[in-house]
């Protein structure tokens, strides 16, 4: 470990993780890192957790708020969760028992756009940041940090915090070194110059990030790996809606509105986003890059098959296997991989500059394809709004895909009105079920809808929207984007009541 550990001068900081969470207090904001499952730090939340616990049983309060990257590992948010150890959790979260506590009440959340965070935490508006538990590769002889599998907010983090707390995890591949882009560019208004990235594949800063000395109390050494959940196979829905969009994407070509070689890729998290990346291995297209906010199973077999050119992202996203191969092979996926912080891998003045092809999930989306991507039912949060809204507005084109019905059919995920928005029509271009594809641009809410019931629906449903719809040309208050307010959210109300959507 001590070649991990190259700075003599540090040497002095390595200690236990219970040592390391004694530094941590009750009402304290912590900064940690971790990205979908990489990189967060994997020993000394765990012994938080413990401290939490065995204070909880001495009857004295302690709970923290947490800041990450995005959604992190078990021993993260799932440990924390359980503890009761959290008070406010944000960006984003995935963890089961941390989304249980935040929908009963228990839990405070805050749902931020991922491109938001790092700014807003240097506006001041989050409060002061009292420690950062930051795992890195390795600590160079001159005190700089070789990052880890996520690089999410950890610049802001270790420049912000107070005291910080690092893990170095020699599990990570020591030939991570050089796969990063630190930007040390970014300033708050009206400081703020442009950010000087015109291609995807730019390098604009260091492959490493700085933190001063004087504020690291503990480093603690560990040996993990990363935590992500495997990839299900495509099924033939998911299969379906890839079809659907690269056959929009060949039309696109054909028509001289994008390249050969496409634009930027950017693709979403869960298994229908990955089985869109794999069903591009068999597309026509070569050349591809991706700028985008986690690299996925998909997107590394594309790299593989020499599809892909290279992709930069903030995270690696992927499955146990898919880690284990790209760990193996590290030296080999650095020149074809960029992993930036989160704040320029999902900032908008670059999605827009670069023309991004956006492709998210979402949860359900209204006859005129205003988008939630986030809250069940309207007030049952399931994940976040992560980085969807950073790249939708933004891209050169911001398709959302889905199956057209959840929970077995009980639920249709084309409704007459969504029951909570995170993506407004004018930030949805295109909308891909298995059912079909509904090109929405340049169209009109009254035409959006036609298309999006003809083509996305699904059949059990397709009927009931149209009576729906038509009734609502003829009593909804305005026809500019006609709705029947009484009835608009009754699907919903009707799935709560009986457990499905389906009239009895
Ligand atoms: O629930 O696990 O209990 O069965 O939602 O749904 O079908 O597995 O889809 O994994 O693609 O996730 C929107 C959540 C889709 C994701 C969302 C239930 C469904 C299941 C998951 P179960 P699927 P996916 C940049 C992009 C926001 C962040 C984002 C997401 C669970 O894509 O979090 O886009 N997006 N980031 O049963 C009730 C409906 C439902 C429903 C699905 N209409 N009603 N439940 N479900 N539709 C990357 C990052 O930001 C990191």
């Amino acid at each position: 470990m001590a070649d991990r550990v190259a700075n003599p001068g540090l040497r002095s900081k390595i200690c236990s993780a219970e040592h390391a969470a004694s530094f941590i207090r009750h009402g304290m904001t912590v900064g940690m890192s971790g990205f979908t499952g990489s990189g967060y730090p994997k020993a000394v939340p765990t012994a938080l957790a413990r401290m939490i616990e065995a204070e909880h049983a001495a009857g004295r309060p302690m709970r923290v708020k947490v800041w990450t990257g995005a959604s992190t590992g078990p021993e993260l948010d799932g440990a924390l969760a359980k503890a009761d150890g959290i008070e406010l959790r944000l960006p984003y979260n995935s963890d089961p028992v941390a989304r249980e506590r935040i929908n009963r009440g228990e839990m405070d959340y805050l749902d931020m756009h991922l491109s938001q965070v790092a700014p807003m935490a240097w506006e001041g508006f989050l409060g002061p940041l009292d420690v950062a538990v930051v795992e890195v590769t390795a600590i160079r002889a001159d005190g700089s940090l070789v990052p880890s599998s996520s690089v999410g907010n950890n610049k802001t983090w270790l420049d912000r915090a107070e005291a910080v707390i690092l893990e170095v995890n020699s599990w990570q591949n020591a030939a991570l070194e050089g796969m990063h882009d630190i930007y040390y560019g970014t300033a708050l208004p009206p400081h703020r110059v442009p950010i000087p990235l015109v291609r995807a594949d730019d390098r604009i800063g260091e492959p490493t990030l700085r933190c001063d000395p004087a504020k690291i109390v503990a480093i603690v050494e560990t040996d993990v790996p990363d935590r992500n959940l495997p990839f299900s196979p495509p099924d033939e829905t998911a299969s379906q809606i890839a079809g659907h969009l690269l056959e929009f994407l060949s039309h696109e070509v054909r028509v001289g509105r994008m390249p050969a070689s496409l634009l930027p890729l950017q693709s979403g998290v869960g298994n229908i986003a990955n089985a869109v990346m794999t069903g591009l291995i068999d597309g026509p297209f070569d050349e591809l890059v991706a700028y985008t906010e986690v690299i996925q199973d998909g997107m590394l077999d594309l790299i593989d098959a020499g599809k892909m050119r290279m992709a930069s992202a903030t995270a690696f996203s992927l499955s146990p296997e898919a880690a284990l191969r790209v760990n193996n092979d590290m030296a080999r996926y650095r020149d074809k991989m960029i992993l930036r912080p989160q704040e320029i891998s999902n900032h908008p003045e670059i999605v827009r500059r670069l023309g991004c092809i956006a492709m998210n999930g979402l949860i359900e989306a209204d006859i005129y394809g205003n988008v939630n991507s986030t809250c069940v039912m309207g007030s049952r949060i399931q994940n976040g709004i992560g980085g969807s809204g950073d790249f939708a507005r933004n891209a050169f084109v911001s398709i959302f895909m889905t199956p057209s019905t959840a929970k077995s059919g009980a639920i249709s995920a084309i409704v007459p009105q969504a029951a909570h928005v995170d993506h407004i029509m004018q930030d949805v271009a295109v909308l891909v079920t298995e059912q079909g594809l509904a090109d929405c641009r340049g169209l009109s809410p009254r035409k959006r809808a036609e298309l999006i019931i003809a083509n996305c629906a699904h059949p059990a449903y397709r009927e009931m929207l149209r009576d729906y719809y038509d009734r609502a040309l003829k009593g909804s208050y305005g026809l500019h984007a006609p709705s029947l307010l009484r009835e608009a959210l009754s699907w919903h109300q009707r799935f709560i009541d009986t457990g499905t959507m389906m009239p009895g």
